[in-house]
């Protein structure tokens, strides 16, 4: 077992994005990739514990029922780039089924170096698999990675858990082309997916009573305050989980509850809020089985196979770039 990390640091980067997405003219923004620091990220960890968020059971479920078949179908050997690794839980059953064929490299890619840290622990015992992390953004992860194979090794990117519906339409298209860009024919792409259910049920996901999914989001608030020393007031502003019908996708918001002024010195920016003004922390997309093979096909994929749960609708879907 190998393990070894690539570091970076993103601070200017926050500053002006949040610059960018405090001061936009008409809806506020944040991006969503920022909620996931350290406490953020332990607080999504408790949201794929509640009952009302299926998604990640639902996940972690397929992984485990269908690794072997989902192996049985890759081309040998190959190198494992995954997208976002999280804590690295639901990755265990691939990564087990493909050691018991022969060595290989598992390489995590990770803005957060936490949960690369935490993931390298969680994976670390696995016999057969060297791990290297990567702390990078996806794309710059992912080349690097491609970049270092050798001939005749494939690559299998891992997208897991519906992180490609925080993406808005069509940037989601875009960065699939993007990583079909970066690969070879023949080399595959694990994408989970979150599919299309009734609205209820998405508003107690996204809203769950004990209040994780609104802490998840207030967070977002409070990280600027820790790193950016600004003074937001959380109690002036409320968690809102909407679901967006023309998109499809579920929505976060932060509301400012009043009017009022916020200052941010690191970012050197001071932002009034008016009454009920929200700021849009995240989208996350609801995809229908139809709309997925259209994505992979306009990409350059063709779609090998497809697992469905049947407790919590999502699809995990190997994609073969074409
Ligand atoms: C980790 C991006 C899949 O979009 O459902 C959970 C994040 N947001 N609750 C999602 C999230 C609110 C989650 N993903």
């Amino acid at each position: 077992m190998v393990t070894q990390t690539i570091t970076a640091s993103y601070t200017s980067e926050f500053v002006a994005d949040v610059r960018a997405g405090l001061t936009h003219p008409s809806q506020k923004e944040l991006p969503s990739k920022y909620l996931y620091d350290d406490v953020g990220s332990a607080l999504f960890e408790v949201i794929s514990a509640l009952p009302e968020y299926g998604l990640t059971r639902a996940d972690e479920r397929l992984l485990r029922r269908h690794s072997q078949d989902i192996v049985a179908r890759l081309p040998s050997p190959v190198v494992v780039a995954e997208l976002g690794s999280g804590s690295g839980k639901k990755t265990r059953w691939i990564l087990e089924a493909l050691g018991n064929r022969q060595q290989t490299y598992y390489c995590p890619i990770e803005i957060s170096p936490t949960a690369l840290a935490m993931c390298q622990r969680e994976l670390g015992d696995i016999e057969a698999i060297s791990i290297v992390g990567f702390e990078r953004e996806y794309l710059d992860g992912l080349l690097e990675v491609a970049a270092r194979r050798e001939d005749g090794e494939h690559l299998l990117v891992l997208f897991l858990g519906s992180t490609i519906g925080n993406f808005d339409r069509p940037a989601d298209a875009k960065f699939l082309r993007e990583v079909r860009r970066i690969l070879r024919p023949g080399d595959s792409l694990l994408l989970g997916t979150d599919l299309e259910k009734p609205v209820p049920q998405l508003l107690d996901a996204y809203d769950d009573p004990l209040g994780v999914t609104a802490a998840f989001n207030l967070n977002l608030l409070a990280r600027i305050n820790r790193e950016l020393h600004a003074d937001f007031i959380l109690q002036q502003f409320e968690h809102v989980a909407r679901f967006n019908e023309e998109s499809g996708s579920m929505e976060m918001h932060l509301r400012s509850r009043c009017e009022q002024t916020v200052t941010i010195p690191r970012a050197n920016l001071s932002v009034t809020f008016l009454p009920d003004e929200t700021i849009w922390t995240e989208s996350s997309h609801k995809y229908s089985r139809h709309e997925l093979l259209q994505l992979a096909m306009a990409a350059g994929f063709r779609c090998e196979a497809q697992w469905m749960d049947d407790e919590w609708p999502f699809a995990e879907n190997l994609l073969i770039a074409a």
